[in-house]
């Protein structure tokens, strides 16, 4: 297995390695670790970039002059480290006001300072060099059908969307957002639950080509989808501007394993179709080391999320390398769908002109997906 290198991109939220380990039923277990020494050892460990909530730097409140002090040791924190501001992000959900939403909160007041707090932040992500802004509406959403209209919520959630696209565009920031969906957790219910809800709601905004999505896999696997599949659709629309990598056993809360170490197989193929894509963003982890380990166990997880990477990557290379695997495509007919349904110059009136096949003799063959499959699993398993 390679050793993490820059040129893999790989990337870390701070707010990742930094958890202290506070859970709905106890305190923090670990201290609070200096966002410079997280820089150091994560640049240590091979990462390419950080991401980062305004609120892990900078926390909420800081008077102006605090606020540059601490911007300008972390400036050379990641001067010192090399490490890149690959993205940014706001935290509207730790503070009591953002307790019933930021964008989509009832109360308007709150709604025009979430946009102010998210414009502010967008100003240090675009000097630090960052190319997304993620947006994780965790507390837009809702415990009681009657406490939020869903239809009038999503037209303040467009029109949050809308004017941040004004703002990024008139200030000439090279900088797109990606949406995060999430199904629940904190919220009973939370706004844009899927990869799916979010690619719709992105076409109704006026400038949906700066909006694309951050799925997170443990977020997907929440709400029962297959994560690669939603990955694959965002890839083929255009819209996989950033990835959330990490692990899930089925759905239950939000477990952020590290990546490789939550359901293996739906990460083997998340994989598999991030190279078939060519997807070439930072490689993320948003994942929480558990809360039972001390400070040497954050960084040995940290390190795993990249070496589970790799060492999935390299499978995934054997697998689609093996001429074996080669054979089993092409006897499960992988090539023929490739093959557009119509022929060339073909419309519905040569359809109508074609002779029917048997649908029952059609139906007798096997799809030949079990010998495909077992490959797969046998590269998994390291016997191949
Ligand atoms: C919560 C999340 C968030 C988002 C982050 C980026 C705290 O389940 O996944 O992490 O990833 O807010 O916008
Ligand atoms: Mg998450
Ligand atoms: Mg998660
Ligand atoms: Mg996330």
């Amino acid at each position: 297995v390679p050793t993490p290198s820059p040129e893999d991109k790989f990337s870390f939220g701070l707010w990742t390695v930094g958890w202290q380990g506070v859970d709905p039923f106890g305190g923090a277990t670990r201290p609070p670790m200096d966002t410079v020494h997280a820089l150091e050892k994560l640049a240590e460990l091979g990462a390419y970039g950080v991401n980062f909530h305004d609120d892990d730097v900078i926390p909420f409140g800081s008077d102006d002059a605090t606020r540059e002090q601490i911007i300008d040791r972390f400036k050379k924190g990641l001067a010192d480290t090399g490490l890149v501001v690959t993205t940014a992000t706001t935290n509207l959900f730790s503070h009591p006001v953002f307790k019933a939403g930021g964008f989509t909160n009832n109360n308007r007041d709150i709604r025009r300072f979430a946009i102010r707090k998210v414009m502010r932040n967008i100003d240090l992500a675009a000097e630090l060099g960052a190319k997304v802004y993620v947006a994780w509406g965790g507390r837009e959403g809702a415990e009681y059908g009657a406490s939020q209209d869903t239809a009038v919520a999503l037209d303040r959630m467009k029109e949050a969307f809308d004017v941040l696209g004004d703002y990024v565009t008139e200030k000439g920031y090279d900088l797109r957002f990606a949406i995060e969906p999430k199904p629940n957790e904190p919220r009973g219910d939370i706004l844009l639950p899927t990869i799916g809800h979010a690619l719709a709601f992105i076409n109704q905004l006026e400038r949906p080509e700066l909006v694309g999505v951050n799925p997170e896999i443990g977020h997907e696997e929440m709400a029962g989808m297959n994560a690669a599949a939603g990955y694959a659709q965002a890839l083929w629309q255009g819209k996989l501007y950033h990835i959330d990598l990490n692990g899930q056993n089925g759905p239950k809360y939000d477990q952020d394993l590290r990546f490789g170490a939550g359901n293996v197989r739906g990460a083997f193929w998340i994989v598999d179709v991030l190279l078939a894509g060519g997807y070439d963003g930072p490689v993320h982890f948003d994942y929480k080391p558990s809360r039972i380990e001390d400070e040497d166990g954050v960084w040995v997880s940290a390190a795993a999320n990249m070496r589970n990477y790799l060492i999935l990557r390299e499978k995934v290379k054997a697998f689609r390398a093996d001429p074996e695997v080669q054979a089993a495509l092409e006897a499960a007919r992988l090539p023929e769908l490739a093959q557009p349904t119509l022929g060339e110059g073909e419309g519905w009136e040569q359809l109508l002109d074609w002779p029917l096949p048997d649908p029952e003799q059609l139906a007798t063959i096997g799809a030949a997906t079990e010998h495909l499959d077992q490959l797969a699993l046998e590269h998994l398993y390291g016997v191949r």
